[in-house]
């Protein structure tokens, strides 16, 4: 932003997240050129205020600041194959593994361009809405997140994790796995209700709260790996909890639920117990995982 006047940016890709951030920018005032493969999803944004370029190469040229949100790392290569990036500050908001995202910073770099990438910590409805909570994980050129935060911070908040463009896709996938971790708990949980008289709705309320109280679990590992004793401050240690699991196991079989979601996990943590750790919490299992 300059004097009175808002930020010019380009943004390609107007999907469902695309489309979100679009109208995040041209509600805050910024002037905005869009592009999407299919044209028809950027008349309602041409409505709102948008320019529409006919290419993304003649999108790209509309501004130095050109943010992409395409469905992965193969369709940025495809879509910007044309376009001159020379002196461009390239954002990517795509979704991509860690080593995707370090080869795309090298090839906007060959390019001319200075490169930002980003993980995105919201859904599309969080997308504008401060309250939210929703934010995007950033990593690459600080030169380009601080000349462009004010504009960067509009659509959601911002974290900046580190100079390596990996790190923005490895905080998101790493958050997004532990979620997924979560959605298994979530399911097996529900699973081991699913027949009884218990409403899913009664239910609901106390797997949160549980969950919830359980997350700071997740300080106690950061302080066992920091540390190294895996023994610090345990309070159900790993002998307890490995016999906790039978009952979980013997519990599913009861009411007939397919106990596929917790093995994995149940059978690390007793490699960890044979191997003479039981005296520590969960936090040997990481070593276990890491080939
Ligand atoms: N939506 C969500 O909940 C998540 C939240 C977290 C971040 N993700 C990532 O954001 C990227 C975009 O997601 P999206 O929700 O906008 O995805 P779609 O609605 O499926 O739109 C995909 C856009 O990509 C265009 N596209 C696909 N392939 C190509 C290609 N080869 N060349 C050029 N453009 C391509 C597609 O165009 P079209 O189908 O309309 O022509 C859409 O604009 C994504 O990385 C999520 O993981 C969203």
């Amino acid at each position: 932003m300059t004097d009175n006047t808002f930020e010019k940016l380009t943004l390609l890709g107007l999907g469902a997240m695309g489309t979100a951030l679009a109208r995040a920018w041209l509600a805050a005032g910024h002037p905005l050129t869009v592009w999407n493969r299919t044209p028809s999803r950027a008349e309602p944004l041409a409505a709102a205020g948008a320019t529409v370029a006919e290419t993304a190469a003649e999108a790209v040229a509309a501004s130095d600041l050109v943010v992409v949100c395409l469905l992965d790392d193969a369709s940025v290569g495809a879509a910007m194959a044309d376009a001159d990036l020379t002196d461009k500050d390239l954002v990517n908001l795509t979704t991509s593994t860690p080593a995707q995202a370090r080869v795309r910073a090298e090839w906007a770099e060959k390019r001319g361009a200075r490169f930002l990438d980003g993980g995105i910590m919201a859904v599309p409805p969080m997308i504008g809405a401060p309250e939210s909570g929703g934010y995007v994980f950033y990593s690459g050129s600080r030169a380009l997140f601080d000349a462009h935060r004010s504009a960067l911070a509009i659509p959601a908040g911002t974290s900046y994790v580190g100079e390596d463009p990996g790190f923005a896709a490895l905080h998101d996938v790493a958050l997004l796995s532990a979620m997924t971790g979560m959605f298994a708990g979530v399911s097996h949980a529900f699973a081991l209700i699913r027949k009884e008289d218990i409403a899913p709705a009664n239910f609901a309320p106390l797997l949160v709260n549980w969950l919830t109280a359980m997350a700071p679990y997740a300080y106690g590992t950061a302080d066992h790996l920091e540390s190294g004793d895996y023994t610090k401050g345990v309070v159900s240690n790993l002998a307890m909890m490995t016999e906790g699991n039978t009952t979980l196991l013997r519990t599913a079989d009861e009411q007939g639920v397919s106990a596929e979601l917790l093995t994995p996990f149940t059978t690390l943590m007793e490699r960890r117990l044979a191997d003479g750790h039981g005296d520590e919490g969960t936090t040997g299992v990481i070593d276990l995982l890491i080939r």
